[in-house]
């Protein structure tokens, strides 16, 4: 079959990018996907059981920071497009660990541009995606949101790193005309969330009764858009989107983590029958995160205004179906917690 379009994504095993491969496949039965992923032990082909099977999809086990791989790719697959959103992505490990942050984050981003400059130098009808994150921005005081124009500031290693991979992106339209967009989106929550990030760890710690370990006094605010919205923001910008422009993406929900884990302690309690908030018990605030940035807000305006993207659900909307989809596949939840799990969970919390 001739494809109209061949998009690589990288990072498709993970969590946001099983959610936009299994969009795209809904949407573009025209396009093949190429999911490019390590697996690590965020990557889980597990995510796309549903579509693995469609022809349009292939997927390539191979690492963003291998030259050759990644030569490869071009040689076999021809694509047209990169979605790149493979990263090392959770801050607290990031903390532990800089390095690998660097390697994947910055080298892996690299590696993926030089073959791209390479294979495409600036033919307009190519495009390079790379999906950050609005960490880059730092951390904001009580008023102010993120917007495109905000001068970076990044705080932690992993926002650093991703910093660096944005700047890199940037350095390469700008040099050698390298079709180009960039989005930086807000905190995503949904399915298939590896159980290290807030929500759904809190989520799999509830079902256990286990301690529910909120950092410092858990008044850090976040803003948080439903994976599936993300996702779809993507495909807007991927087709709508100016080459060369940046889009901030979220879904102006700001929230306390206390309050938010509050609201999951009363909506999972519910959705359990068992007294609603008696979960409340079981938090404990810990030892802070080195360097915690306090509050995270996206002004989504230009996305709205331009490209005409809203998101398609409430927070209350958006938390019940994920509360209902990890309740209902708890062997999904026990299988990723299973393993190294245990040892990470015990290195980040044992002694908190
Ligand atoms: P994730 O950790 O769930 O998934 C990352 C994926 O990248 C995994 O499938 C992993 O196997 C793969 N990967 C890691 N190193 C690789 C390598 N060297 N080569 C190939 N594949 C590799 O991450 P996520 O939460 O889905 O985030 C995806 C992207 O979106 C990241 O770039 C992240 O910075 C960005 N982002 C995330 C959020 C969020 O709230 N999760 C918000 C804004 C932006
Ligand atoms: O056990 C916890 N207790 C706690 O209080 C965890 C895991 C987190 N927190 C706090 C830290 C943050 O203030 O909850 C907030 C959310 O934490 P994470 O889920 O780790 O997300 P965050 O650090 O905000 O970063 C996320 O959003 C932006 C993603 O991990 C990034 O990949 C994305 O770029």
């Amino acid at each position: 079959m001739e494809y109209q379009r061949t998009i690589v994504v990288t990072g498709g095993a993970g969590f946001i990018g099983s959610h936009l491969i299994r969009l795209l496949l809904k949407k573009y039965a025209d396009y093949r996907i190429v999911n490019y992923d390590l697996l690590t032990y965020a990557g889980n082909l597990g995510n796309l059981k549903d579509v693995e099977n469609n022809s349009n999809y292939t997927f390539v086990k191979g690492d963003i920071c291998n030259a050759e791989e990644v030569e490869k790719l071009f040689t076999v697959y021809r694509p047209d497009s990169f979605i790149h959103l493979a990263a090392e992505s959770h801050v607290d490990r990031s903390i532990e660990d800089p390095l690998a942050f660097i390697e994947t984050n910055i080298k892996g981003t690299a590696v993926l541009l030089n073959a791209c400059r390479k294979h495409w130098g600036n033919d307009e009808s190519k495009l390079f995606y790379h999906v950050s994150t609005d960490e880059v921005f730092g951390s904001l005081g009580d008023d102010g949101m993120f917007t495109e124009t905000t001068a970076y500031d990044p705080r932690s290693p992993y926002s650093a790193s991703k910093a660096s991979s944005d700047h890199l992106v940037r350095a390469y339209h700008h040099t050698y005309g390298l079709p180009i967009k960039i989005s930086n989106c807000s905190n995503n929550y949904g399915s298939h969330q590896f159980p290290e990030k807030l929500i759904p760890l809190m989520i799999q710690n509830i079902r256990h009764n286990k301690p529910l370990p909120v950092y410092g006094k858990g008044i850090n605010v976040r803003d948080w858009l439903w994976v599936n919205d993300h996702a779809d923001a993507i495909d807007t910008i991927f087709h709508k989107g100016k080459v060369g422009e940046t889009y901030a993406i979220g879904g102006k929900n700001e929230i306390r983590n206390i309050d938010l884990v509050r609201k999951l302690c009363q909506l999972v309690d519910q959705k359990l029958g068992r007294e609603t908030g008696s979960s409340e018990e079981l938090i404990t605030f810990v030892t802070d995160r080195a360097g915690h940035d306090m509050r995270y807000a996206i002004d989504p305006q230009k996305l709205e205004d331009e490209l005409g993207w809203t998101p398609s659900v409430t927070f209350e909307e958006g938390l019940s179906h994920t509360i209902d989809w990890y309740l209902a596949n708890s062997d999904w939840l026990d299988e990723v917690t299973s393993g190294n799990y245990q040892e990470y969970y015990e290195l980040m919390y044992g002694s908190r």
